[in-house]
C-alpha cells in the first residue's frame, strides 16, 4: 500500500538524476583524497533509521494555542498512512513511536497489519501520566508516579503496564517513561521522597517488562512544574536507571537540558556507564522548543553525532541507542517537517562517519587542539547531500522528498477526506 505512487517518484527523480549522479561522483573523489571509500558511507547511511513519533504528524501548538493544518491525522491509522509517506519518501524513518491513549484503537493486530503495509515497525511505546484521560479515578494534577498517594500512584503504573502489553502485540521493544511530575513551590515536595516513590512505582514497571524490552526515562530540566522536577537532570536520571537494573536506561531528548548545557558530554557519559537509552531528537533556542532537528544548532546535533560514532567505532559493549524525532510542527507541514528533520539527522551521522578517527586521536595524544578542532571541522563541513540523495533513489524513494511530496499533492488529497480538527491531541512531551 504506498500512499504516493511509484511512478510519480521515479518521474520525479529522473529529472534530477543526473545532476545527483555528477554530485555524487565528485564528492567520492573528494573523499578518496582523504581514504575513505564514499560507498561504504553510503552502505552505513541506509542502514540507519530515525523513528516518527506518532504525534509529530499533527500540527502541535504551544501553550498558547494551537492552529491546526489542513488534512491532519483523525487517528492512529491517518497518523500511520502519513508516517507511511515520510518514509516512501525520505526512506530514513521505519518505525512509529506510539502514544498511549492518543493512539488507542479496537484491533491493534490490523493497526500492525496497516504499518507493515506501509513498510513501517513500531518503535517505543510512550505512557501518559502528565494530563487526565477521560473517566479516570485520581487526577494527576499533583504527580502520577510519584504523586503522594498510593492509589494515584498505582493507577500511573498499571497505565505503563497496559502500554506494554499494548506494545507487546504490536512488536515494540522497549517503554518510555517521562513524567512531568514536580512542584512549582519551594517546599510543596520532599525532594527524596517523592524520589523514592518514583523507584517504588518504576519498579513495578520494570517488573511487568518482557525479557527482550527495555525502559527508557526520559528526563527534563522543567516544565510542566517550574521550581523542580522529580527526574529533572541525567543524574536523577542515571540514579534511577541503575537502581532499577540493566533494562532500564537514560533516554536525552535534546530539548530537556539547561541552555548551553554540554549534551554531547552527557552523552558520552551515558555511553561509559552503559546507560545510553537513545535520543529524542529536536532543536531549541531557549528551553524545550521542540524546533525541527538541526534547525538551530546543527553543529551541536554532529557532536552528538560525533560521540555516537566513536562508541561504534570503539565497539563499546552494549552500546545500541534508540533514535526517535521528537518536535513540535507549529508554522509548517508536519510531513515536511519530519521528513527534512530525518534528512538532517542522518547528514550528521554521515558527517561524523568521516571524522577522521586516527587523525583525532593523534591530535588529543599531542594536545593540538586546532588540529583536533579541524579533523572534527572537516567531517561537519563536507556536504554530504549526494549520499543522503543517492541513498534515498537507490531504497526506492525520493532524491529530493519535500519536492516530491509538494509535487504529489498528497495534502490536498487527503485534506477532502479529514476534515479540519480545532483541538485535537498533540503536545510537546
Ligand atoms: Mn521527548
Amino acid at each position: 500500500m504506498a500512499p504516493i505512487s511509484k511512478d510519480q517518484i521515479l518521474a520525479h527523480n529522473a529529472t534530477l538524476q543526473r545532476h545527483a549522479d555528477t554530485d555524487y561522483e565528485y564528492l567520492g573523489e573528494q573523499l578518496a583524497r582523504r581514504n575513505i571509500d564514499i560507498d561504504t558511507i553510503k552502505t552505513q547511511v541506509a542502514s540507519f533509521g530515525v523513528a516518527i513519533p506518532s504525534w509529530g504528524v499533527g500540527t502541535g501548538g504551544t501553550r498558547f494555542a494551537r492552529f491546526p493544518g489542513m488534512g491532519e491525522p483523525r487517528h492512529v491509522f491517518d497518523k500511520l498512512q502519513d508516517c507511511g509517506v515520510i518514509q516512501q519518501l525520505a526512506r530514513a524513518t521505519p518505525t512509529v513511536s506510539l502514544h498511549i491513549p492518543w493512539d488507542k484503537c479496537s484491533d491493534w493486530s490490523e493497526l500492525r497489519q496497516t504499518a507493515a503495509s506501509y513498510g513501517l515497525g513500531f518503535d517505543a511505546m510512550n505512557s501518559n501520566t502528565f494530563s487526565d484521560q477521560k473517566d479516570q479515578s485520581h487526577s494527576y494534577k499533583f504527580g502520577s508516579l510519584t504523586h503522594a498517594d498510593a492509589a494515584t500512584r498505582a493507577q500511573a503504573v498499571a497505565h505503563n503496564i497496559e502500554c506494554i502489553e499494548i506494545g507487546q502485540k504490536l512488536g515494540s521493544k522497549a517503554l518510555t517513561v517521562w513524567v512531568g511530575d514536580g512542584s512549582n513551590f519551594p517546599g510543596q515536595q520532599h525532594f527524596r521522597r517523592a524520589f523514592d516513590r518514583y523507584l517504588e512505582s518504576t519498579r513495578q514497571i520494570y517488573a511487568a517488562l518482557p525479557g527482550d524490552w527495555r525502559m527508557f526515562l526520559e528526563h527534563k530540566i522543567c516544565e510542566p512544574a517550574f521550581y523542580s522536577t522529580v527526574i529533572q537532570d541525567w543524574g536523577s536520571s542515571f540514579m534511577a536507571a541503575s537502581a532499577l537494573g540493566t533494562k532500564a536506561q537514560c533516554l536525552v531528548d535534546l530539548g530537556h537540558h539547561a541552555p548551553n548545557v554540554n549534551i554531547e558530554m552527557i552523552v558520552a557519559r551515558l555511553i561509559a556507564a552503559g546507560k545510553l537509552a537513545g535520543f529524542h531528537f529536536n532543536d531549541s533556542k531557549y528551553g524545550d522548543d521542540d524546533l525541527d532537528a538541526g534547525s538551530v544548532a546543527p553543529y551541536r546535533l554532529f557532536l552528538v553525532f560525533n560521540e555516537l560514532v566513536s562508541a561504534a567505532h570503539e565497539g563499546v559493549t552494549g552500546f545500541d541507542p534508540a533514535y526517535m524525532l521528537d518536535q513540535s510542527h507549529n508554522v509548517t507541514d508536519p510531513i515536511e517537517s519530519l521528513m527534512s528533520s530525518a534528512a538532517q539527522v542522518q547528514q550528521s551521522y554521515a558527517q561524523a562517519l568521516i571524522v577522521d578517527r586516527a587523525e583525532l586521536d593523534a591530535a588529543q595524544t599531542a594536545n593540538d587542539a586546532l588540529m583536533a578542532s579541524r579533523a572534527l571541522k572537516r567531517g561537519f563541513e563536507t556536504n554530504v547531500t549526494p549520499i543522503l540523495q543517492r541513498v534515498r533513489a537507490e531504497a526506492g524513494g525520493a532524491i529530493d522528498p519535500i519536492g516530491a511530496y509538494r509535487a504529489s499533492g498528497y495534502r490536498q488529497q487527503v485534506a477532502k477526506d479529514r476534515p479540519a480538527v480545532v483541538g485535537g491531541s498533540g503536545g510537546i512531551v
